[in-house]
């Protein structure tokens, strides 16, 4: 039996652990529109919300995430379909998550197929639905739900989408030809999603990463260099038009913590806004060690929860650490508390409408930054042998202190 060492190292941190956190790292770009909100608390906390109870169950085996958040967002997990035959990892999921994206398997460069493409009718993409068709009946027998990642992204795409004859050695194509290619792409995905399996992916990353790491959006993407730069815009009319009435549709990104960054997101999340062809806005949160800053992350759901019934979710949570000392694994779980006190704090007192909180990765023998690093990295609730760790235990200690949200107000009441 595994005992709850976190909450014995670390158990008393409060509402103003988030603060103390962010007061750490360097709030270098908050955006001047983010509306402040004060905190006014009419009691003081009971100490039960903060102190562990005698009957509080203290082993991971005997908790879930998923239920413990269930009144807040759902809780979910970056895998690959592997993991879902192997029945003891199965288990694992199924515990704690009620959600999962495909790590890769339902991006263009999986989904589209070449050979039929070549010898399709009407010179339209065409798709392969074996494998989605195997993953998304293994997520129905699980009882699991899930986000599909991603339509429209500059990466894992098949480059001869975009040329003539779909042969790389030609052009581009024009821009009504792409067009034409781009919603017949989404229309098939999606179609195949509504007929075969309604109502199990309940929201689509309908752009990934159309930003650039400068300022700006990504202009060297070919979606970008084909279409132009309504390529966004028109990406989620297709999936407007096609998607069941009720999956949501996001823009998803990295480094929505970025000043610069946020503000080119935000331009374009209004403009799809404001036509009504986007539901959610999607925060990968891969994060650092090094630059972790808790404040950015606040500023970002407040500046985005503006918009009116906008969804946030954080959609690719992961923090990168290189040292799986105890201290190190024991400010982590310090980290983690810091986002999820900010998440339950915002979502419960109606600042913010946060659906889905999602980890990029099942364990830290699995993640993808140990290869991107080229470290070794320790970024999720679970180590290599599926064991929680330390910041597994502090995320339950955010809801379970949740109770002192109770009386925040925004500042205009
Ligand atoms: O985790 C994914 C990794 O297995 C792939 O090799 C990589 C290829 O780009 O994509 C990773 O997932 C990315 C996600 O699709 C979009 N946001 C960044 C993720 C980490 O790179």
């Amino acid at each position: 039996m595994k005992l709850r060492k976190y909450i014995t190292t670390c158990a008393v941190v409060s509402i103003l652990g988030a603060a103390l956190l962010a007061g750490c790292g360097e709030n270098k770009d908050k955006p001047e529109s983010a509306p402040e909100v004060s905190v006014e608390k009419t009691e003081e906390p009971s100490e039960a919300t903060d102190e562990p109870e005698e009957n509080k169950p203290t082993d991971a085996s005997e908790m879930s995430l998923k239920d413990e958040y269930n009144e807040l967002f759902t809780i979910g997990v970056a895998v690959n379909s592997w993991q879902l035959e192997d029945k003891e990892t199965l288990d694992v999921i199924t515990k704690d998550f009620s959600s999962f994206t495909c790590e890769n398997e339902m991006k263009p460069d999986y989904v589209l197929d070449y050979e039929k493409t070549i010898d399709s009718d009407d010179g339209m993409p065409e798709i392969n639905t074996e494998n989605m068709d195997k993953i998304m009946t293994m997520a129905e027998d699980a009882g699991l739900k899930m986000r599909g990642h991603t339509l429209v992204w500059h990466s894992q795409t098949p480059e001869w989408l975009f040329h003539e004859d779909y042969d790389e050695e030609k052009d581009y194509v024009g821009r009504d030809t792409m067009l034409e290619r781009m919603e017949a792409y989404i229309k098939k995905v999606l179609t195949f999603c509504n007929e075969k399996h309604p109502g199990t992916v309940y929201a689509w990353d309908v752009v990934n990463e159309a930003a650039s790491d400068g300022e700006g959006l990504r202009e060297d993407s070919p979606w970008y260099i084909t279409i132009g730069e309504d390529y966004i815009e028109k990406a989620f009319e297709y999936a407007r038009k096609y998607a069941d009435k009720d999956v949501k549709l996001f823009l998803n990104d990295y480094n929505t913590e970025v000043n610069e960054k946020r503000k080119v997101l935000y331009d374009v999340v209004v403009g799809l806004h404001e036509k009504g062809l986007i539901d959610g806005f999607g925060m990968q949160s891969h994060h650092d060690r090094e630059y972790f800053n808790v404040d950015e992350i606040r500023t970002t759901i407040m500046k985005f929860a503006q918009l009116e019934g906008l969804e946030i979710q954080l959609t690719e949570l992961d923090m990168h650490y290189n040292d799986n000392s105890e201290d190190a694994m024991n400010e982590q779980a310090e980290a983690y508390r810091a986002i999820f006190d900010t998440l339950v704090e915002l979502d419960k007192e109606g600042f913010a409408n946060i659906t889905n909180v999602t980890f990029w990765g099942l364990n830290d023998g699995t993640t993808w930054l140990t290869g991107h690093k080229k470290e070794d990295s320790y970024p999720l609730l679970f180590d290599e042998n599926n064991e929680a760790k330390p910041c597994y235990y502090s995320i339950f200690d955010a809801v379970a202190a949740s109770d002192k949200y109770a009386g925040i107000k925004k500042e205009s009441e």
